[in-house]
Protein backbone atom coordinates (compact mmCIF):
# COMPACT_ATOMS: atom_id res chain seq x y z
CA UNK A 1 0.00 0.00 0.00
CA UNK A 2 0.90 3.32 -1.58
CA UNK A 3 -0.14 6.51 1.31
CA UNK A 4 0.06 9.60 0.11
CA UNK A 5 -1.72 12.56 2.19
CA UNK A 6 -4.27 14.31 0.27
CA UNK A 7 -7.36 16.62 0.83
CA UNK A 8 -8.21 14.86 3.62
CA UNK A 9 -5.50 13.12 5.33
CA UNK A 10 -4.97 9.12 4.37
CA UNK A 11 -8.49 7.09 3.34
CA UNK A 12 -8.57 3.66 2.09
CA UNK A 13 -10.58 0.37 3.22
CA UNK A 14 -10.08 -0.15 6.97
CA UNK A 15 -7.78 -3.36 7.38
CA UNK A 16 -5.05 -1.54 5.34
CA UNK A 17 -5.18 1.66 7.31
CA UNK A 18 -2.92 1.24 10.19
CA UNK A 19 0.19 2.58 8.63
CA UNK A 20 -1.27 5.38 7.96
CA UNK A 21 -2.29 5.23 11.50
CA UNK A 22 0.93 5.15 12.59
CA UNK A 23 2.72 7.38 10.64
CA UNK A 24 -0.12 9.84 11.42
CA UNK A 25 0.28 9.76 15.35
CA UNK A 26 3.70 9.69 15.26
CA UNK A 27 3.37 13.21 12.85
CA UNK A 28 1.30 14.67 15.17
CA UNK A 29 3.24 13.63 17.89
CA UNK A 30 6.37 15.34 16.44
CA UNK A 31 4.58 18.46 15.15
CA UNK A 32 3.45 18.98 18.80
CA UNK A 33 6.88 18.54 20.04
CA UNK A 34 8.08 21.27 16.92
CA UNK A 35 5.28 23.88 18.60
CA UNK A 36 6.72 22.95 21.79
CA UNK A 37 3.90 21.31 23.15
CA UNK A 38 0.92 22.71 21.71
CA UNK A 39 -1.81 19.97 21.05
CA UNK A 40 -2.25 18.71 18.00
CA UNK A 41 -4.98 16.42 16.73
CA UNK A 42 -5.72 13.12 15.26
CA UNK A 43 -9.41 12.05 14.17
CA UNK A 44 -10.05 8.63 12.51
CA UNK A 45 -12.77 9.00 9.79
CA UNK A 46 -13.74 8.33 6.64
CA UNK A 47 -16.05 11.40 6.07
CA UNK A 48 -18.63 10.13 3.22
CA UNK A 49 -16.99 6.47 1.92
CA UNK A 50 -18.44 3.64 2.40
CA UNK A 51 -18.58 2.26 5.95
CA UNK A 52 -15.81 -0.84 5.37
CA UNK A 53 -13.35 2.61 4.53
CA UNK A 54 -11.56 4.61 7.31
CA UNK A 55 -9.06 7.15 6.84
CA UNK A 56 -7.03 9.52 9.60
CA UNK A 57 -6.36 13.20 9.38
CA UNK A 58 -3.85 15.08 11.47
CA UNK A 59 -4.86 18.62 12.72
CA UNK A 60 -2.84 21.35 13.16
CA UNK A 61 -2.16 23.16 16.49
CA UNK A 62 -4.55 26.42 14.93
CA UNK A 63 -7.24 23.49 14.78
CA UNK A 64 -7.36 24.31 10.86
CA UNK A 65 -5.36 21.35 8.30
CA UNK A 66 -1.95 20.08 8.40
CA UNK A 67 0.85 22.71 6.99
CA UNK A 68 2.06 21.58 3.95
CA UNK A 69 5.90 20.48 4.93
CA UNK A 70 4.27 17.74 7.43
CA UNK A 71 1.74 16.30 5.28
CA UNK A 72 5.14 15.35 3.38
CA UNK A 73 6.46 14.27 6.06
CA UNK A 74 3.42 12.25 7.54
CA UNK A 75 3.16 10.43 3.73
CA UNK A 76 7.23 9.30 4.44
CA UNK A 77 6.15 8.55 8.11
CA UNK A 78 3.24 6.27 6.74
CA UNK A 79 5.20 4.60 3.89
CA UNK A 80 8.05 3.02 5.74
CA UNK A 81 8.92 -0.55 5.58
CA UNK A 82 10.18 -1.43 8.70
CA UNK A 83 10.44 -0.67 12.55
CA UNK A 84 13.93 0.27 11.87
CA UNK A 85 13.21 2.98 9.11
CA UNK A 86 10.43 4.27 10.93
CA UNK A 87 12.42 4.78 13.92
CA UNK A 88 15.15 6.00 11.67
CA UNK A 89 12.57 8.86 10.41
CA UNK A 90 11.61 10.06 14.12
CA UNK A 91 15.04 10.99 14.44
CA UNK A 92 15.33 12.85 11.56
CA UNK A 93 11.99 15.04 12.45
CA UNK A 94 12.31 14.87 16.29
CA UNK A 95 13.17 18.76 17.13
CA UNK A 96 15.13 18.11 20.73
CA UNK A 97 12.90 20.22 23.10
CA UNK A 98 11.62 19.66 26.92
CA UNK A 99 8.70 20.34 26.05
CA UNK A 100 6.00 17.85 26.52
CA UNK A 101 4.16 16.73 23.45
CA UNK A 102 0.45 16.70 23.78
CA UNK A 103 -2.26 15.01 21.12
CA UNK A 104 -6.06 15.02 21.40
CA UNK A 105 -7.78 12.12 19.34
CA UNK A 106 -11.71 11.32 18.46
CA UNK A 107 -12.98 8.88 15.91
CA UNK A 108 -16.33 8.26 13.88
CA UNK A 109 -19.10 5.48 14.43
CA UNK A 110 -17.40 3.30 12.19
CA UNK A 111 -17.19 -0.41 13.06
CA UNK A 112 -13.21 -0.40 12.10
CA UNK A 113 -13.08 2.85 14.43
CA UNK A 114 -12.22 1.57 17.67
CA UNK A 115 -9.52 -0.57 16.72
CA UNK A 116 -7.56 2.33 14.82
CA UNK A 117 -7.90 4.84 18.06
CA UNK A 118 -6.58 2.11 20.23
CA UNK A 119 -3.75 1.90 17.85
CA UNK A 120 -2.97 5.33 17.72
CA UNK A 121 -2.84 5.33 21.42
CA UNK A 122 -0.24 2.49 21.52
CA UNK A 123 2.00 4.42 18.79
CA UNK A 124 1.25 7.44 21.57
CA UNK A 125 2.40 5.64 24.97
CA UNK A 126 5.74 4.68 22.83
CA UNK A 127 6.64 8.39 22.00
CA UNK A 128 5.84 9.29 25.80
CA UNK A 129 3.11 11.72 24.06
CA UNK A 130 0.51 13.18 26.28
CA UNK A 131 -3.06 12.65 24.66
CA UNK A 132 -6.48 12.87 26.31
CA UNK A 133 -9.15 10.86 23.80
CA UNK A 134 -12.29 12.28 23.16
CA UNK A 135 -13.96 9.34 21.95
CA UNK A 136 -16.84 9.70 19.30
CA UNK A 137 -16.59 13.27 18.12
CA UNK A 138 -17.46 14.75 14.68
CA UNK A 139 -14.36 16.09 12.16
CA UNK A 140 -15.17 19.95 13.20
CA UNK A 141 -15.51 19.08 16.99
CA UNK A 142 -12.11 18.26 17.50
CA UNK A 143 -10.32 20.61 15.16
CA UNK A 144 -12.91 23.76 17.78
CA UNK A 145 -10.94 21.76 20.28
CA UNK A 146 -7.53 22.01 19.11
CA UNK A 147 -7.94 25.14 18.50
CA UNK A 148 -9.71 26.14 21.78
CA UNK A 149 -6.82 24.61 23.81
CA UNK A 150 -4.32 26.03 21.51
CA UNK A 151 -5.82 29.70 22.46
CA UNK A 152 -5.49 29.43 26.45
CA UNK A 153 -1.93 30.43 27.00
CA UNK A 154 -0.61 27.15 28.78
CA UNK A 155 -2.08 24.55 25.92
CA UNK A 156 -3.66 23.01 29.34
CA UNK A 157 -6.84 20.98 28.07
CA UNK A 158 -9.85 22.73 30.18
CA UNK A 159 -11.14 20.22 31.77
CA UNK A 160 -14.21 22.76 33.62
CA UNK A 161 -16.27 22.94 31.89
CA UNK A 162 -14.67 20.11 29.51
CA UNK A 163 -14.47 21.50 25.94
CA UNK A 164 -17.15 19.65 24.79
CA UNK A 165 -19.54 21.55 26.76
CA UNK A 166 -18.23 24.92 25.66
CA UNK A 167 -18.54 23.84 22.31
CA UNK A 168 -22.55 23.14 22.47
CA UNK A 169 -23.02 26.17 25.05
CA UNK A 170 -21.39 28.68 22.45
CA UNK A 171 -23.29 27.43 19.72
CA UNK A 172 -26.42 27.12 21.62
CA UNK A 173 -26.15 30.75 23.21
CA UNK A 174 -25.01 32.32 20.64
CA UNK A 175 -28.44 30.93 18.41
CA UNK A 176 -30.40 31.86 20.93
CA UNK A 177 -29.20 35.55 21.40
CA UNK A 178 -29.64 35.59 17.29
CA UNK A 179 -32.84 34.67 17.76
CA UNK A 180 -34.34 36.97 20.17
CA UNK A 181 -32.85 39.63 17.93
CA UNK A 182 -35.44 37.87 15.32
CA UNK A 183 -37.90 41.05 14.34
CA UNK A 184 -40.88 37.96 13.84
CA UNK A 185 -40.51 35.20 16.25
CA UNK A 186 -40.80 31.72 14.49
CA UNK A 187 -39.81 28.56 15.80
CA UNK A 188 -38.25 26.56 12.44
CA UNK A 189 -39.06 23.18 11.62
CA UNK A 190 -36.02 22.01 10.42
CA UNK A 191 -35.72 17.55 9.10
CA UNK A 192 -32.08 16.79 9.28
CA UNK A 193 -30.55 13.57 7.65
CA UNK A 194 -27.54 12.49 10.14
CA UNK A 195 -26.32 10.02 7.42
CA UNK A 196 -26.62 7.22 10.30
CA UNK A 197 -22.89 8.87 11.40
CA UNK A 198 -21.62 10.02 14.50
CA UNK A 199 -23.11 13.89 13.32
CA UNK A 200 -26.27 12.16 14.40
CA UNK A 201 -24.90 12.15 18.25
CA UNK A 202 -24.45 16.23 18.76
CA UNK A 203 -27.64 16.55 16.26
CA UNK A 204 -29.07 14.63 19.29
CA UNK A 205 -27.89 17.67 21.84
CA UNK A 206 -28.38 20.72 19.80
CA UNK A 207 -32.00 19.62 19.08
CA UNK A 208 -32.53 18.90 22.98
CA UNK A 209 -30.77 21.96 24.06
CA UNK A 210 -32.14 24.19 20.95
CA UNK A 211 -36.29 22.63 21.71
CA UNK A 212 -37.08 26.64 22.19
CA UNK A 213 -36.23 28.09 19.75
CA UNK A 214 -35.93 24.95 16.46
CA UNK A 215 -37.68 21.90 16.21
CA UNK A 216 -35.62 19.93 14.71
CA UNK A 217 -36.60 16.54 13.62
CA UNK A 218 -33.61 13.75 12.81
CA UNK A 219 -34.49 10.79 10.62
CA UNK A 220 -30.90 8.48 9.47
CA UNK A 221 -29.85 9.14 13.05
CA UNK A 222 -28.63 5.65 13.71
CA UNK A 223 -24.74 5.47 14.10
CA UNK A 224 -24.50 1.74 15.34
CA UNK A 225 -26.00 0.09 12.67
CA UNK A 226 -22.97 0.57 10.59
CA UNK A 227 -24.54 -1.05 7.25
CA UNK A 228 -26.51 2.44 6.63
CA UNK A 229 -24.10 4.76 6.98
CA UNK A 230 -23.90 7.38 3.71
CA UNK A 231 -25.80 4.49 2.58
CA UNK A 232 -28.33 5.81 0.53
CA UNK A 233 -28.44 8.80 2.93
CA UNK A 234 -26.24 11.59 3.68
CA UNK A 235 -24.97 15.10 2.29
CA UNK A 236 -22.87 13.64 -0.53
CA UNK A 237 -25.84 11.19 -1.54
CA UNK A 238 -28.10 14.16 -1.56
CA UNK A 239 -25.54 16.12 -3.92
CA UNK A 240 -24.28 13.81 -6.60
CA UNK A 241 -27.84 12.35 -6.86
CA UNK A 242 -29.54 15.42 -6.53
CA UNK A 243 -32.53 13.59 -4.98
CA UNK A 244 -33.45 13.15 -1.24
CA UNK A 245 -32.04 10.31 0.77
CA UNK A 246 -34.01 7.28 0.12
CA UNK A 247 -35.97 7.07 3.17
CA UNK A 248 -37.98 10.13 2.03
CA UNK A 249 -38.29 9.55 -1.37
CA UNK A 250 -41.89 10.76 -2.20
CA UNK A 251 -42.32 11.53 1.86
CA UNK A 252 -41.05 14.95 2.14
CA UNK A 253 -43.66 17.72 3.12
CA UNK A 254 -43.42 20.49 0.42
CA UNK A 255 -41.97 23.58 0.93
CA UNK A 256 -40.43 22.45 4.63
CA UNK A 257 -36.96 22.74 4.56
CA UNK A 258 -34.69 19.85 5.02
CA UNK A 259 -31.10 19.17 5.33
CA UNK A 260 -28.31 16.10 5.49
CA UNK A 261 -25.07 16.22 6.89
CA UNK A 262 -22.15 13.66 5.62
CA UNK A 263 -20.72 11.01 7.80
CA UNK A 264 -18.49 13.27 9.78
CA UNK A 265 -20.36 16.38 9.96
CA UNK A 266 -18.12 18.55 8.40
CA UNK A 267 -20.81 19.30 5.22
CA UNK A 268 -24.46 19.87 5.00
CA UNK A 269 -26.53 20.66 2.19
CA UNK A 270 -30.46 21.96 2.29
CA UNK A 271 -33.21 20.83 0.12
CA UNK A 272 -37.15 21.15 -0.12
CA UNK A 273 -39.81 20.29 -2.73
CA UNK A 274 -42.64 21.85 -4.12
CA UNK A 275 -46.28 20.76 -3.98
CA UNK A 276 -45.64 19.02 -7.24
CA UNK A 277 -42.76 17.09 -5.47
CA UNK A 278 -40.12 19.05 -7.45
CA UNK A 279 -36.95 18.83 -5.59
CA UNK A 280 -34.95 21.84 -5.53
CA UNK A 281 -31.08 21.36 -3.74
CA UNK A 282 -29.75 24.57 -1.70
CA UNK A 283 -25.95 23.42 -1.78
CA UNK A 284 -22.67 24.88 -0.55
CA UNK A 285 -22.80 27.74 -3.31
CA UNK A 286 -26.48 28.60 -1.57
CA UNK A 287 -25.46 28.75 1.55
CA UNK A 288 -22.08 30.89 0.89
CA UNK A 289 -24.27 33.65 -0.54
CA UNK A 290 -27.21 33.47 1.44
CA UNK A 291 -24.40 34.08 4.34
CA UNK A 292 -22.51 36.66 2.61
CA UNK A 293 -25.72 38.27 1.36
CA UNK A 294 -26.91 39.24 5.01
CA UNK A 295 -23.34 39.68 6.16
CA UNK A 296 -22.70 42.21 3.43
CA UNK A 297 -26.19 44.05 4.85
CA UNK A 298 -24.68 44.20 8.73
CA UNK A 299 -21.15 45.47 7.38
CA UNK A 300 -23.51 47.96 5.90
CA UNK A 301 -25.31 49.48 8.80
CA UNK A 302 -21.95 48.64 11.04
CA UNK A 303 -20.07 51.45 9.02
CA UNK A 304 -17.14 50.12 9.66
CA UNK A 305 -13.99 49.29 7.15
CA UNK A 306 -14.68 45.42 6.84
CA UNK A 307 -13.77 43.57 3.52
CA UNK A 308 -15.45 40.60 2.80
CA UNK A 309 -14.90 37.87 0.15
CA UNK A 310 -16.29 34.78 -1.32
CA UNK A 311 -13.48 31.89 -2.04
CA UNK A 312 -14.89 28.58 -4.48
CA UNK A 313 -14.06 26.38 -5.92
CA UNK A 314 -14.42 25.59 -10.21
CA UNK A 315 -17.48 23.76 -8.53
CA UNK A 316 -18.93 26.50 -8.18
CA UNK A 317 -22.18 26.63 -10.35
CA UNK A 318 -21.05 29.68 -12.97
CA UNK A 319 -24.92 31.40 -11.72
CA UNK A 320 -23.50 31.55 -8.05
CA UNK A 321 -20.27 33.54 -9.59
CA UNK A 322 -22.27 35.73 -11.53
CA UNK A 323 -24.58 36.45 -8.72
CA UNK A 324 -22.03 37.50 -6.58
CA UNK A 325 -20.18 39.69 -9.30
CA UNK A 326 -23.37 41.57 -9.48
CA UNK A 327 -23.72 41.65 -5.56
CA UNK A 328 -20.18 44.17 -5.59
CA UNK A 329 -18.52 41.05 -3.57
CA UNK A 330 -15.15 39.82 -4.26
CA UNK A 331 -15.42 36.66 -5.97
CA UNK A 332 -11.74 34.11 -5.66
CA UNK A 333 -11.53 30.62 -7.14
CA UNK A 334 -8.88 28.28 -5.80
CA UNK A 335 -8.14 24.90 -6.03
CA UNK A 336 -10.38 22.12 -4.73
CA UNK A 337 -9.68 20.83 -0.89
CA UNK A 338 -10.93 23.25 1.86
CA UNK A 339 -7.24 24.32 3.12
CA UNK A 340 -6.98 25.69 -0.23
CA UNK A 341 -9.87 27.90 0.28
CA UNK A 342 -9.50 28.27 4.11
CA UNK A 343 -6.43 29.91 3.33
CA UNK A 344 -7.32 32.36 0.65
CA UNK A 345 -10.29 33.18 3.47
CA UNK A 346 -7.67 34.61 5.87
CA UNK A 347 -6.55 37.50 3.44
CA UNK A 348 -10.44 39.31 4.37
CA UNK A 349 -11.73 40.87 7.70
CA UNK A 350 -14.93 38.23 6.61
CA UNK A 351 -13.88 35.27 4.66
CA UNK A 352 -17.01 33.25 3.37
CA UNK A 353 -15.79 29.55 1.53
CA UNK A 354 -17.75 27.17 0.89
CA UNK A 355 -17.34 23.73 -1.48
CA UNK A 356 -20.47 23.33 -3.73
CA UNK A 357 -20.48 19.92 -1.75
CA UNK A 358 -21.71 21.74 1.63
CA UNK A 359 -18.13 22.15 3.04
CA UNK A 360 -17.30 25.30 4.24
CA UNK A 361 -17.23 28.48 7.00
CA UNK A 362 -17.13 32.18 7.58
CA UNK A 363 -13.84 33.20 9.03
CA UNK A 364 -13.82 36.62 11.10
CA UNK A 365 -10.12 38.10 10.99
CA UNK A 366 -8.67 38.78 14.39
CA UNK A 367 -8.41 42.73 13.48
CA UNK A 368 -12.47 42.30 12.28
CA UNK A 369 -13.26 40.88 16.11
CA UNK A 370 -10.95 44.03 17.59
CA UNK A 371 -12.85 46.54 15.64
CA UNK A 372 -16.11 44.71 16.28
CA UNK A 373 -15.14 44.70 20.17
CA UNK A 374 -13.93 47.72 19.66
CA UNK A 375 -16.31 50.64 17.86
CA UNK A 376 -16.29 54.10 17.95
CA UNK A 377 -18.05 55.79 20.92
CA UNK A 378 -20.45 57.71 18.54
CA UNK A 379 -22.78 54.93 16.79
CA UNK A 380 -26.24 55.21 16.31
CA UNK A 381 -28.80 51.77 17.27
CA UNK A 382 -28.56 50.32 13.65
CA UNK A 383 -24.84 50.80 14.05
CA UNK A 384 -24.67 49.02 17.03
CA UNK A 385 -27.35 46.19 16.41
CA UNK A 386 -25.50 45.44 13.46
CA UNK A 387 -22.39 45.36 15.48
CA UNK A 388 -24.10 42.94 18.00
CA UNK A 389 -24.94 40.65 15.47
CA UNK A 390 -21.93 40.26 13.48
CA UNK A 391 -20.22 39.53 16.89
CA UNK A 392 -23.00 36.83 17.86
CA UNK A 393 -22.37 35.62 14.24
CA UNK A 394 -18.48 35.06 14.68
CA UNK A 395 -19.46 32.88 17.67
CA UNK A 396 -21.76 31.04 16.13
CA UNK A 397 -19.86 29.90 13.29
CA UNK A 398 -16.87 27.04 13.74
CA UNK A 399 -14.00 29.52 13.11
CA UNK A 400 -11.33 26.02 12.67
CA UNK A 401 -12.85 24.51 9.93
CA UNK A 402 -16.53 23.81 8.19
CA UNK A 403 -18.68 22.58 10.65
CA UNK A 404 -22.40 20.93 9.95
CA UNK A 405 -23.48 22.28 12.96
CA UNK A 406 -22.79 25.49 13.34
CA UNK A 407 -23.01 26.13 9.61
CA UNK A 408 -26.90 24.46 10.02
CA UNK A 409 -27.78 27.52 13.20
CA UNK A 410 -25.80 29.99 10.59
CA UNK A 411 -28.30 29.66 7.61
CA UNK A 412 -31.57 29.24 10.16
CA UNK A 413 -30.28 32.79 11.64
CA UNK A 414 -30.05 34.45 8.57
CA UNK A 415 -33.44 33.50 7.20
CA UNK A 416 -34.89 33.54 10.13
CA UNK A 417 -33.39 37.67 10.15
CA UNK A 418 -33.98 37.79 6.20
CA UNK A 419 -37.37 36.61 7.08
CA UNK A 420 -36.55 34.33 4.32
CA UNK A 421 -38.34 30.35 3.25
CA UNK A 422 -36.50 28.21 1.63
CA UNK A 423 -37.90 29.37 -1.49
CA UNK A 424 -37.40 32.61 -1.10
CA UNK A 425 -33.53 31.31 -0.92
CA UNK A 426 -33.80 29.30 -4.22
CA UNK A 427 -35.13 32.45 -5.63
CA UNK A 428 -31.97 34.85 -5.38
CA UNK A 429 -30.69 32.79 -8.95
CA UNK A 430 -31.29 29.96 -10.82
CA UNK A 431 -28.42 26.97 -11.22
CA UNK A 432 -26.70 26.43 -14.60
CA UNK A 433 -28.16 23.05 -15.67
CA UNK A 434 -24.64 21.15 -14.98
CA UNK A 435 -22.84 17.47 -14.57
CA UNK A 436 -19.87 16.04 -12.99
CA UNK A 437 -18.94 12.50 -13.71
CA UNK A 438 -15.89 10.15 -12.73
CA UNK A 439 -13.98 8.65 -15.34
CA UNK A 440 -11.88 5.75 -15.12
CA UNK A 441 -8.60 6.08 -16.19
CA UNK A 442 -4.86 4.24 -16.23
CA UNK A 443 -2.81 6.89 -14.62
CA UNK A 444 -4.50 9.77 -13.33
CA UNK A 445 -1.27 11.48 -12.56
CA UNK A 446 -0.60 12.36 -16.37
CA UNK A 447 -3.33 15.14 -15.57
CA UNK A 448 -1.71 18.62 -14.61
CA UNK A 449 -3.52 21.60 -14.23
CA UNK A 450 -3.22 25.24 -13.58
CA UNK A 451 -5.69 28.19 -13.04
CA UNK A 452 -7.14 26.72 -9.92
CA UNK A 453 -7.66 23.84 -11.93
CA UNK A 454 -9.42 25.03 -14.73
CA UNK A 455 -7.03 24.25 -17.52
CA UNK A 456 -4.85 21.32 -17.74
CA UNK A 457 -1.47 21.68 -18.95
CA UNK A 458 -1.04 17.81 -19.79
CA UNK A 459 -1.69 16.13 -21.64
CA UNK A 460 -0.56 18.24 -24.10
CA UNK A 461 -3.34 19.27 -26.18
CA UNK A 462 -6.32 18.33 -24.56
CA UNK A 463 -7.36 21.10 -23.02
CA UNK A 464 -7.29 23.12 -26.64
CA UNK A 465 -9.98 20.33 -27.48
CA UNK A 466 -12.27 21.03 -24.66
CA UNK A 467 -12.06 24.73 -25.72
CA UNK A 468 -13.24 23.64 -28.69
CA UNK A 469 -16.25 21.71 -27.81
CA UNK A 470 -16.78 24.23 -25.05
CA UNK A 471 -17.16 27.22 -27.36
CA UNK A 472 -19.86 25.48 -29.52
CA UNK A 473 -22.53 25.81 -26.20
CA UNK A 474 -24.11 28.92 -25.07
CA UNK A 475 -22.86 29.44 -21.46
CA UNK A 476 -20.63 26.51 -21.80
CA UNK A 477 -17.73 25.92 -19.57
CA UNK A 478 -16.22 22.62 -18.44
CA UNK A 479 -12.53 21.19 -16.68
CA UNK A 480 -10.91 18.04 -16.17
CA UNK A 481 -9.09 17.02 -12.77
CA UNK A 482 -7.66 14.18 -11.08
CA UNK A 483 -9.08 13.72 -8.31
CA UNK A 484 -7.61 13.91 -4.57
CA UNK A 485 -9.40 11.01 -2.94
CA UNK A 486 -10.58 8.59 -5.12
CA UNK A 487 -8.35 6.84 -8.22
CA UNK A 488 -10.42 8.74 -11.12
CA UNK A 489 -10.64 12.17 -12.79
CA UNK A 490 -13.59 14.11 -12.27
CA UNK A 491 -15.31 15.74 -15.66
CA UNK A 492 -17.60 18.68 -15.12
CA UNK A 493 -19.75 20.18 -17.47
CA UNK A 494 -21.98 23.49 -17.45
CA UNK A 495 -24.44 25.02 -20.06
CA UNK A 496 -27.16 27.08 -21.01
CA UNK A 497 -29.82 23.97 -20.94
CA UNK A 498 -29.77 20.33 -19.06
CA UNK A 499 -29.59 18.44 -22.59
CA UNK A 500 -26.38 20.92 -23.24
CA UNK A 501 -24.68 20.27 -20.40
CA UNK A 502 -25.37 16.35 -20.78
CA UNK A 503 -24.30 16.38 -24.27
CA UNK A 504 -20.90 18.56 -23.64
CA UNK A 505 -20.12 16.59 -20.71
CA UNK A 506 -20.56 13.45 -22.93
CA UNK A 507 -18.13 14.95 -25.18
CA UNK A 508 -15.52 15.97 -22.81
CA UNK A 509 -15.63 12.21 -21.32
CA UNK A 510 -15.22 11.02 -24.77
CA UNK A 511 -11.97 13.16 -25.15
CA UNK A 512 -10.66 11.19 -22.52
CA UNK A 513 -11.43 7.23 -23.58
P1 LIG B 1 -11.58 15.32 -4.94
O1 LIG B 1 -11.75 13.84 -4.86
O2 LIG B 1 -10.17 15.80 -4.95
O3 LIG B 1 -12.42 15.89 -6.05
C1 LIG B 1 -13.45 15.63 -3.01
C2 LIG B 1 -14.37 16.80 -3.21
C3 LIG B 1 -13.75 18.03 -2.57
C4 LIG B 1 -13.40 17.77 -1.10
C5 LIG B 1 -12.60 16.48 -0.96
C6 LIG B 1 -12.33 16.10 0.48
C7 LIG B 1 -15.75 17.37 -5.17
C8 LIG B 1 -15.81 17.61 -6.63
N1 LIG B 1 -14.55 17.07 -4.65
O4 LIG B 1 -12.19 15.94 -3.60
O5 LIG B 1 -14.62 19.11 -2.71
O6 LIG B 1 -14.56 17.78 -0.30
O7 LIG B 1 -13.26 15.39 -1.63
O8 LIG B 1 -13.34 15.37 1.08
O9 LIG B 1 -16.78 17.44 -4.50
ZN1 LIG C 1 -16.83 14.96 5.76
Amino acid sequence: MKFSYGTAGFRTEASLLDAAIIGSTAAAALRSLELRGKTVGVIITASHNPVSDNGVKVIDADGGMLSMDWEEKCTKLANVTSKSELELLIKEYLVPSTFQPTVVIGMDTRPSSPRLSELSKVILDELSTAYKDYGFVTTPQLHWIVKLINQNSSYSIPSNPPPLVLYYDSLCNAYANIFSSFTVLHRPTLTVDCANGVGSLPLKELSKRLKDYINIRLINNDPCTSKYLNNGCGADHVKTTQSPPVNLVDKMVPNQLYASVDGDADRIIFYFTEKEKKFHLLDGDRISILLVSFLKILVQKSRLPLSIGVIQTAYANGSSTAYLKNLGVLTICTKTGVKHLHHEAKNFDIGVYFEANGHGTVLFSQGCLHKLWNPPTEKSDTETSAIVALLQLSQLINQAIGDALSDLLAVLSVLGSLLCDAKGWLSMYDDLPNKLVKVKVADRSVFVTTDAERRLVKPVGLQEKIDDLVSQYENGRSFVRASGTEDAVRVYAEAKTKKAAEELSAKVCGLLQ
